[in-house]
């Protein structure tokens, strides 16, 4: 049989036969979610951010062909200025390797990655979910499906603000993936921290969410999704989403965009709408969640 080649970085491999925090990082964000030159420097920001908590960042990619878990710099820069880098979710996996190419891996092939490396906490932006449309044209993101068979917990600001997210919820339910509000009693909407969605399950202390997530994953039966609301200071309110995601969701319909590079194109319009509010939020979230997934998997170390 053939293998998937991975690579555990030392570090990484090293902090895991310890028993040490440590928490993947997804790189789709970095090769699809953020423009050059930003991108590298998020990436980077994001490692720092996961050192500074007291844990070991494992940024997770494909590079030339090989699955990376913890990226050197020249890796992430591959990743993030390179020709021809692909969003991979785990569907796209085997071919990329297969083909010597490179791919940002989604929060469903870093979850799956990371999770057979033995890591349980991944922190992101915001997940894939149901799509808006009507049921004649299902687009639901592997990361729901993921999320319903691997053990990780995934910490995000809720699902992507372009999603229908009720839909989402319910999906997410029938997966029997549990989603805790982290200090937040709404399934937040990435760029703002309210949906009008209310969630079943709230926690507001670090060491009972790690208990929570512990047990959970001590189930066998899947991932969980931890909610970190956007930081107030840059959130934004929901009608001014709503407003810059029917245009945008319009645009990308009238260029006839569809599939994986729906997000892609449209995060880069809402940026151009909002006159860059909306990746302010974005850098801001995705850092917080860096800083929370690095307290989450301390905190996880530490229980008894
Ligand atoms: N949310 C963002 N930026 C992103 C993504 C989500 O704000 O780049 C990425 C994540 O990697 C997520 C993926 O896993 O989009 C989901 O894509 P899709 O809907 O095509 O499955
Ligand atoms: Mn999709």
């Amino acid at each position: 049989m053939l293998r998937i080649e991975s690579i555990v970085a030392p570090d990484v491999s090293a902090a895991l036969a310890a028993g040490a925090p440590v928490v993947a990082l997804e790189s789709s964000l970095i090769t699809h979610g953020f423009p050059r030159p930003e991108n590298l420097e998020i990436a980077l920001q994001l490692e720092a951010a996961v050192r500074a908590g007291g844990a070991l960042p494992a940024t997770v990619g494909i590079v030339s062909g090989k699955v990376r878990i913890g990226l050197d710099e020249a890796a992430l820069q591959i990743l993030a200025n390179g020709a021809g880098v692909e969003k991979c979710s785990v569907r796209d996996i085997g071919y990329v390797c297969a083909t010597g190419g490179s791919g940002g891996t989604t929060v469903a092939a870093t979850a799956r990655l990371a999770a057979s490396a033995g890591i349980a906490v991944l922190a992101t932006g915001g997940i894939g979910g149901v799509h808006r449309g009507d049921a004649s044209y299902l687009d639901i993101s592997a990361d729901l499906i993921e999320l319903g068979r691997t053990r990780i917990a995934v910490v995000a600001a809720g699902a992507k603000a372009l999603l229908d997210l009720p839909a989402t919820l319910e999906a997410l339910e029938t997966q029997g993936v549990p989603v805790i509000g982290y200090r937040c009693g709404e399934f937040p909407a990435f760029y703002t921290a309210e949906s009008g969605l209310q969630l079943k399950h709230r926690v507001d202390d670090l060491s009972r969410l790690a208990r929570v997530v512990a047990t959970h994953l001590a189930l066998e039966a899947g991932g969980m999704l931890v909610c970190n609301p956007p930081p107030r200071a840059f959130a934004l309110t929901r009608a001014e989403v709503e407003d810059y995601v029917r245009a945008a969701l319009d645009e990308a319909n009238k260029a006839g965009v569809t599939g994986s590079a729906v997000t892609p194109f449209v995060l880069q319009a809402l940026g151009r709408r909002s006159g860059g509010r909306t990746g302010a939020v974005n850098r801001a979230l995705v850092i917080a969640n860096a800083e929370l997934g690095a307290a989450l998997a301390v905190a996880m170390g530490v229980l008894q």
